[in-house]
């Protein structure tokens, strides 16, 4: 990436680069039923902000632009994990909107996939699709030098746990208690506090978050204080992801959103706009976002885009 370049053109060709790398990673017929390429495609080719897999490129690209590695060679050589976390991203909106989770027929502009296809092959091309993931990210970049499959084995390991029992899986297990939808205790559904909501988002979408970030220094060779750095900065912009995906569920419409808006009060669910209200939530969003910026000036972070993807995240419509 030209050093030159607004955050508007990096995530216009980081988009158009995720999305033709997508397609060359899914698989698809003779290797496998056409059923269950059609339904991954159905979902990973629906219109996501691809936000995690940005996150990746551009803390590759910020790492390189520190000097840690090559700019164009950084970017390449965290693609595969820049589409890796896409795919396992999309597998966890497939599950989270089956009718044994959060019960969703519209996701990204679109009828959900088991409205679609059915609960059954919903849940397979969830399954498939992060089962694929871990499969690229041990493929790829291709190459038997020992850094890189260091790098690599680090970058499962860090995304492995994000996807799973401690990060999203437990998050949406402790969502499904406050739901009422699982055993949450000897008082029937689960309450969260201020800090049991910040726990909950902090796996459930922030793990994730953390990781896509983290994945991407790691792949461009940053060093342990330089990954750190990084994951200081998304664990905060992870959760004004949150706050603001919060607020947008109150003020923003289906059209606007692409999925069902005002779910969480019809359902009352807790949420920061429901605990802090939106004017005070807004306020905790750009105190996360200003935490965000300070962490990229105190570690020498702020040429490259992550320091404008903070602004995105606050700022963002949908
Ligand atoms: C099923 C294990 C499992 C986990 C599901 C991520 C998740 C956990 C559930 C999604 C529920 C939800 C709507 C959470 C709010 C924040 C969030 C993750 C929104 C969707 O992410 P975006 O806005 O979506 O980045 P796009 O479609 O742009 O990729």
């Amino acid at each position: 990436m030209p050093p030159s370049d607004s955050l508007a053109d990096f995530l216009d060709r980081a988009r158009v680069a995720i999305d033709l790398s997508l397609e060359r990673y899914l698989p698809k017929p003779p290797h496998c039923p056409a059923i269950v390429s059609e339904a991954m495609r159905y979902s990973v080719f629906a219109g996501g902000k691809r936000l995690r897999p940005i996150l990746t490129l551009a803390s590759a690209d910020a790492v390189a632009r520190v000097g840690a590695a090559d700019l164009p060679q950084a970017w390449e050589v965290a693609f595969p994990a820049a589409c890796a976390v896409e795919l396992i991203h999309t597998y966890s909106l497939i599950h989270d909107d089956l009718p044994a989770m959060d019960n969703d027929t519209l996701r990204r502009g679109r009828p959900t996939l088991h409205v679609v296809y059915g609960d059954g092959i919903a849940v397979l091309a969830g399954d498939g699709l992060q089962a694929e993931a871990f499969a690229l990210l041990a493929r790829e970049p291709a190459g038997n030098q020992a850094d890189l499959v260091v790098r690599k084995l680090r970058v499962i390991e860090v995304v492995g746990a994000a996807a799973g029992a401690a990060g999203m899986v437990g998050g949406q297990a402790i969502d499904l208690q406050v739901a009422g939808q699982a055993p949450g205790g000897s008082q029937g559904a689960l309450r969260l506090d201020a800090d049991g909501l910040r726990d909950m988002h902090a796996r459930k979408t922030g793990a994730m978050i953390r990781a896509s970030a983290v994945a991407g220094a790691i792949m461009a060779g940053a060093s342990d204080d330089l990954i750190t750095t990084v994951d200081r900065y998304a664990a905060e912009i992870g959760l004004a992801f949150q706050i603001v995906d919060d607020i947008l569920d109150v003020e923003g419409s289906a059209g606007e959103l692409g999925k069902t808006a005002g779910k969480d009060a019809a359902e009352a669910k807790p949420t920061y706009a429901a605990l802090y209200g939106v004017s005070r939530s807004r306020q905790l969003a750009a105190e996360c976002a200003a935490r965000a910026h300070q962490t990229l000036v105190d570690a020498g972070l702020t040429a490259g885009h992550l320091g404008p993807i903070v602004d995105w995240i606050i700022t963002r419509k949908n």
